[in-house]
């Protein structure tokens, strides 16, 4: 049953897809945008960056838009347990590391279950847009689940976009089945495209019925990966590709992977870190393959960027994530809790509420292009980063002990642009600060000048100046980057008259291990 209002509107736009594919192979990265001069690149990109039909499709999906990720959300539903190949920086017993951190695993659930959970997601957080399937293995390696999966949402939620994650092995396959049930966004994990690289880090393949392992393995992985991305750009399905950076054995290699799937139209890449850390028990956790640091990490981004849109606030989120995508909800959706759940799937208030949100995001633009006129004639070619406290919302309005993460922008002559966000442990332990928590926090934005807080104690506040790292309150519950752009400009103008002098700050850590939180989830049942 495919007449349904989001299936209208899909096909409706399908009819100038090869012109918008166009447009999105034109827009490459850094684009110039109208009126201030100044870049905005990547996922950034807005509405004055994109063509109107590519902003129609990305505008609310917080991963395909940096700005959107702010205020929209995003759901997972684990109803894909299987996988066809190996990665050697996964272990089965948790979700599919291509988009989930290791260390944490889901609840497995029927399409069925999936469905209802989905409406009483959508019923409660009425800004949730998107409903992905990342695993807990590969999507298409249990088609008959994904599928009816879409299809049952597709009836029963048509306002919400529908999302895919795949390693890609199966992909050509399926590129009709993905057609046909008006899957929106499709992400394809990408770690190489040479077959020598590739035997580094997939060890075997399940083909036809067959094992394939070493060079042979990674050569139909990489051709049927490569020709899936070509054959859904074709068909105008915006597509994502996914990279994991291994030091020593992709890292620089990544640059050409960037290259060969902006030539397949790809609209956005997402280069995330290797999480390796031993007790995950995968064979780089085990040979002691050590994942990159937060700067390398940055510098590696930075060099695709002007090639094509980089994704850099990916939370390699796991495979029954619920909420914004700093935010972790899915212990409130359990299957108990969902199946005793009344719910009212009210498209009209859900619209609603989405219009408010849209404001709130305009005020937010506004309010940052206000600030950034200051900086017009601004000839610096100073660059600083700084650590952010944020529930959402595009706000400081998270006090420094209660932070999960702190997201990182860098500032610029050129103004704001968000370049990724660090996960700590919570300094607050309800009523004393952890004195070890503080050291990882400091460890984490130890390449930052300053972190804006809604609150600080005077005791970390303390040891963070000593750090060399300034903490700004000062702007309490204010839109994040008009403010990050203020305190730059006093910045600048501090340094111009020598009242302090500036200085390169040192790499910072990327974390290794799940939060805290999900640890405290319940225990691995194995695939
Ligand atoms: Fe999910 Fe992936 Fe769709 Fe997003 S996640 S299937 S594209 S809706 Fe997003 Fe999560 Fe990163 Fe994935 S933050 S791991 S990129
Ligand atoms: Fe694991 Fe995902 Fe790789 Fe499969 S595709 S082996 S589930 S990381």
């Amino acid at each position: 049953m495919e007449s349904t209002a989001h299936h209208e509107a899909v096909t409706s736009e399908s009819v100038d897809m090869d012109a918008i594919m166009q447009q999105v192979a034109e827009h490459k990265g850094c684009g110039t945008s109208s009126g201030s001069g100044k870049s905005s690149c990547g996922s950034s990109a807005g509405e004055s960056e994109l063509p109107p039909e590519i902003w129609e499709k990305v505008k609310n999906h917080p991963c395909y838009s940096e700005e959107a990720h702010h205020h929209f959300a995003r759901m997972h539903v684990a109803v894909a347990p299987a996988c066809n190949i190996q990665c050697n920086y996964c272990n089965r017993k948790y979700d599919c590391a291509n988009e989930s951190r290791p260390g944490v695993v889901s609840e497995r659930l029927t399409p069925e279950q999936a469905a209802k959970k989905v409406v009483a997601v959508a019923s409660t957080i009425p800004q949730m847009t998107v409903l992905g399937i990342a695993g807990p293995g590969d999507p298409l390696a249990n088609p008959a689940k994904t599928f009816k999966t879409f299809e049952l949402i597709s009836q029963m939620a048509p306002d919400i976009k529908l999302c895919l994650s795949t390693n890609g092995l199966a992909l050509p396959e399926h590129i009709d089945t993905i057609a046909k049930y008006n899957v929106d966004h499709v992400t394809i994990t990408i770690n190489m495209v040479d077959p020598e690289v590739g035997a580094k880090i997939y060890p075997w393949i399940f083909y036809k019925h067959k094992r394939i392992e070493g060079i042979e393995a990674a050569r139909i992985l990489s051709e049927h990966q490569l020709r899936g991305l070509e054959m859904l750009t074709e068909r105008g399905i915006l597509c994502k590709v996914n990279s994991v950076m291994i030091p020593g054995v992709n890292d620089q290699h990544l640059v050409e992977v960037n290259k060969a799937v902006k030539s397949r139209g790809a609209f956005l890449h997402n280069i995330m870190p290797l999480i390796s850390a031993p007790e995950h028990g995968t064979v780089f956790g085990l040979t002691g393959q050590r994942g990159p640091s937060a700067q390398e990490l940055k510098a590696l981004q930075d060099s695709c960027e002007g090639e094509m849109n980089m994704m850099r606030h990916c939370r390699q989120c796991r495979a029954d994530a619920v909420g914004l995508l700093g935010e972790d909800r899915s212990a409130e959706f359990t299957t108990d809790k969902i199946m005793d759940m009344e719910v009212n799937y009210d498209l009209e208030a859900r619209k609603a509420y989405q219009a408010v949100v849209e404001q709130e995001r305009q005020a937010k633009v506004e309010a940052k292009n206000e600030e950034l006129a200051a900086l017009a004639d601004e000839t610096s070619d100073i660059k600083v980063l700084a650590a952010v406290a944020t529930k959402g919302s595009g706000l400081i309005n998270e006090h420094f002990g209660h932070a999960k993460e702190f997201q990182i922008y860098e500032l610029s002559a050129a103004g704001s642009k968000f370049v990724g966000h660090r996960r700590v442990d919570l300094y607050c332990q309800g009523g004393f600060g952890d004195d070890t928590a503080l050291e990882t926090v400091i460890r984490a934005i130890n390449d930052c000048h300053a972190v804006f807080v809604a609150k600080i104690g005077g005791c970390p506040k303390n040891d963070l100046l000593k750090a060399g790292i300034e903490p700004v309150d000062e702007f309490a519950h204010e839109f994040i980057e008009k403010s990050a752009i203020s305190w730059f400009k006093t910045y600048l103008e501090k340094v111009k008259s020598g009242e302090i002098q500036h200085f390169t700050r040192g790499d910072a850590e990327i974390r290794q291990g799940a939060l805290i939180a999900d640890e405290e989830r319940k225990v691995c049942d194995g695939v």
